[in-house]
């Protein structure tokens, strides 16, 4: 119970019920205009919504206002092309403490709290993994109290909206700001001047020092765009501060007077482009101009941002990096490095080794991905067109580079060659991997496996220079979303169990271990599944018109769809389910639905085709009169935070079954497991450090290592064989080749089919068999009740590992050097 001095205090600073509701009343009245009686759905939305704002931001200006006045605090700033925040009103409510407080508030408005929250669009501001990871940080740097900003782009339209038509993936515009965004405030006094373009020139200063000017042929502006980001039951509130481009002048006045009026705003549409939309692809970047453009205009904001604010508040060039600690979300800020050291040699007049030594050692680097697709080189005469100035300082900082790798290493000019920021094979680019490497005091790896082949790999010649300066920090996602938003059942149950505590100290769960074997416990735990299991359902019917039934085990994969990820080896079991059945359709098995969700990148066409797959296969099985409903195979459209929402509490069975070796780390892995299911997965990315936790007979493994991946490539893999000789795997390669599943197109999929067959570079086929034997496995747990129960009450109670507060830490003390500060 609530002690009364608590009661008191949320009543004084307007976080009681009354007080919800009147501020409630007041911002429908005097922003929206409406009375309560008739306030749309959306007027009650965007009244709470500033409501709750309002108590945000009364908590941000007492945390990183005031602290900026303070020389000694150490600033964090996650520079990220991609936030994917997911929803904001329930988990701003939860980390308030206000969400049954305001629910009451609610209860004299037409619409309730919970029409409200299910209104709500989501800024769909990233791709998958890598952005909503920045997310998950934001919140827990403010749980910490560590003082944090996030930097990043406020693009119009975020990643697409998926619509499943006739089986195919359609993508349709997103929308997110067209009812109005309430969470965000601009600030347009404190937009900043981005540069583009242009020559430089040399010239001799006052003092007589040789010095570099930028002339450049473009003007943009940044106008920031701040969103708080509350801490959990703390008064902490950070920062994320969204960039969006402007033109300087909106009209060319001379062509206005001319008579030219479409030439005069060509100019301003132009310019406007560069924070109009994100790029889709997840892992394979364009090498567009205007991608270039977008990651130079945020990040060239946020350094200048930091810089004034820094030199405001008393500070000087040289000490910039005690002020700051500056994570580089992937390669996609790392064009911060030269950005850094041009703002410090040309515009604050450091010498090049001062400069250096500044930047060294404000940046971190994370790296997400082994993909060789996903490593961004930009072609160096694109970047030398657009960043002239940048380009000659990525030139300077190689030439140092390389001499110091033939001093280590004399007559070593392979070394030299691979080492080298400038890739000179074929047409030249930069790698930008290697610049963020080189402009870094720390560089991480986000599961331990993903960072030993990091340093064994991709990166090993930095390695043997540097040793020190490579991590591994394991990612986390937030338990106050991925939990206590979305799982209300499971949440209340644990905490009955064991207090309130488990939120913010996630190895709290640790405790439920004592209730792994209390029949009651269990009974208790399988009731809030079957909850969660009915909503989906219930979700499901809705969207795609496709009944399941809540006793089945649910199947899930979602995540971005994605070759390496394997939705095909998935489909490849089903069908072999299938096929089983109708051999013998009185046969006893476990009745499943399998549940996919995630979008494939516009142009990636194979991802494409296994979305029509994943529908075709469940337009063959779903109503197949000798199947009887005991297989049912869905793809939920549209997968995002909402969507996962609700999808993570209601699974039983999680599947992380990537090619050992190809998914860094891998997220939704944890979501899962925090939410009781267990996990049939591969020794791939932090299933490993899943499984170590849980323990191996709490999780499904299968499957070939990483080792045995790479060792089996090099004897000559053949997937011909595989298909040869296994006749399950035969039967259904066979079913999709004979266009039974695509009759208005019997070739449909033979692209896949053949791609299996011949190439194979992810290792399906190899994998299928023991895939298939571990599936049966999970469905002799599943026929055991209370064992199943068992192992999933134990996966929650051992994850607590896996909180991004965990992640948070290990980059405070291990990357950043940051304390938390006490608002
Ligand atoms: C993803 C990785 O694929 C995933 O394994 C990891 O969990 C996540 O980052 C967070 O670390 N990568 C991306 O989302 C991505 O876009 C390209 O990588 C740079």
């Amino acid at each position: 119970a609530e002690s009364l001095s608590d009661a008191e205090h949320r009543t004084r600073t307007g976080l009681d019920p009354e007080s919800l509701r009147r501020a409630v009343r007041d911002h429908l009245f005097y922003f929206q205009g409406r009375h309560p009686a008739t306030a749309s759905v959306n007027d009650c939305y965007l009244a709470v919504a500033y409501a709750v704002r309002d108590r945000l931001f009364q908590h941000g200006v007492q945390s990183l206002d005031l602290l900026l006045h303070r020389p000694d605090a150490r600033i964090v700033a996650y520079l990220s092309a991609e936030f994917l925040m997911g929803p904001q009103l329930a988990a701003n409510l939860v980390n308030l403490g206000i969400l049954d407080a305001m629910r009451e508030a609610m209860t004299a408005f037409p619409h309730d709290l919970d029409r409200l929250i299910d209104h709500e669009e989501e800024p769909g501001l990233g791709n998958g993994g890598l952005g909503r990871l920045a997310a998950c940080y934001l919140d827990s740097l403010a749980t910490l109290e560590v003082p944090a900003i996030g930097y990043g782009i406020r693009y119009e339209f975020g990643i697409f909206n998926q619509q499943i038509r006739d089986g195919w993936q359609v993508e349709l515009t997103d929308k997110w700001l067209h009812l109005g965004y309430p969470w965000e405030i601009a600030r347009p006094e404190r937009a900043v001047e981005v540069r583009f373009g242009g020559t430089t020139e040399g010239y001799t200063d006052a003092d007589g020092r040789y010095r570099v000017r930028w002339n450049a042929a473009e003007i943009v502006m940044g106008v920031p765009h701040d969103t708080p980001i509350l801490g959990y039951r703390v008064k902490t509130c950070n920062l994320l501060r969204l960039w969006r481009a402007e033109a300087v002048q909106s009209f060319d006045f001379a062509s206005f007077n001319v008579g030219e009026y479409g030439r005069a705003v060509e100019q301003q549409v132009s310019t406007e482009t560069i924070s109009k939309v994100l790029y889709p692809n997840d892992a394979s970047p364009q090498g567009k101009a205007l991608r270039l453009k977008q990651q130079y205009f945020f990040v060239s904001c946020a350094i200048q941002d930091m810089l004034r604010s820094h030199i405001r508040f008393g500070g000087t060039p040289d000490t910039f990096h005690h002020r700051w600690a500056a994570q580089l979300n992937d390669t996609h800020p790392a064009v911060a490095v030269p950005e850094l050291m041009r703002l410090l040699l040309d515009e604050h007049g450091l010498e090049w080794d001062a400069a250096w030594e500044v930047t060294q050692k404000t940046f971190g680097y994370t790296n997400h991905t082994l993909l060789p697709e996903a490593l961004e080189t930009w072609s160096v005469d694109l970047f030398g067109a657009l960043l002239p100035r940048h380009l000659e300082i990525v030139y300077e900082i190689n030439r140092r580079l390389v001499d110091g790798v033939r001093r280590v290493y004399p007559g070593d000019e392979g070394r030299v060659r691979r080492m080298s920021l400038i890739d000179e094979s074929g047409r030249r680019s930069i790698r930008m991997a290697h610049l963020a490497c080189a402009g870094s005091h720390a560089v991480n790896g986000v599961a331990a496996l993903h960072t030993d082949l990091l340093k064994t790999q991709v990166l090993a010649d930095w390695v043997a220079m540097r040793p020190d300066r490579f991590h591994n920090v394991t990612n986390g996602v937030t338990p106050r979303r991925f939990m206590v938003v979305s799982n209300p059942g499971l949440s209340g149950l644990i905490t009955a169990a064991i207090g309130d505590g488990w939120p913010s100290r996630l190895e709290a769960l640790r405790e439920l271990e004592r209730f792994a074997d209390d029949p009651d416990f269990r009974a208790r735990w399988r009731d809030v599944k079957r909850e969660n299991k009915q909503r989906l359902a219930a979700a499901i019917e809705q969207r795609t018109g496709i009944v399941v039934y809540p006793d089945s085990l649910f199947d899930v994969q979602v995540k971005r769809i994605h070759e390496y990820k394997r939705q095909h080896l998935n489909v490849l079991h089903l069908l072999t389910l299938y096929r089983r059945l109708k051999a013998d359709p009185s046969l006893d098995i476990v009745p499943r639905t399998v549940v996919f969700g995630g979008k494939a990148a516009p142009g990636y066409f194979i991802a494409k085709l296994m979305i029509k797959l994943v529908t075709a296969v469940g337009a063959l099985v779903n109503d197949d009169p000798d199947v009887r409903g005991r297989l049912k195979v869905v793809f939920f459209p549209n997968f995002n935070v909402k969507v996962g929402q609700i999808i993570y509490p209601a699974a039983d069975l999680s599947e992380q079954i990537s090619t050992a070796g190809q998914e860094a780390s891998g997220t939704g892995n944890m979501k899962f497991a925090l939410n009781g299911a267990i996990t049939i997965g591969t020794l791939d990315g932090a299933n490993i450090e899943i499984r170590d936790e849980v323990g191996p007979e709490n999780f499904f493994l299968f499957g070939l290592t990483a080792d045995e991946v790479r060792l089996r490539k090099a004897a000559g893999y053949d997937p011909r064989a595989v298909y040869e000789s296994n006749p399950v795997l035969r039967g259904v390669i066979d079913l999709i080749a004979s266009g039974a599943l695509s009759p208005d197109d019997p070739s449909r999929f033979r692209p896949l089919v053949d791609g299996l067959l011949w190439h194979d570079p992810f290792m399906v086929l190899a994998d299928f068999q023991a895939y298939v034997d571990c599936q049966a496995q999970v469905d002799a747990l599943w026929r055991d009740g209370e064992a199943w129960t068992r192992a999933s009450i134990l996966n929650v109670a051992r994850m607590g590992k896996f909180s991004s507060d965990r992640s948070i830490r290990d980059y405070c003390e291990r990357i950043w050097h940051v304390e938390p500060v006490r608002a």
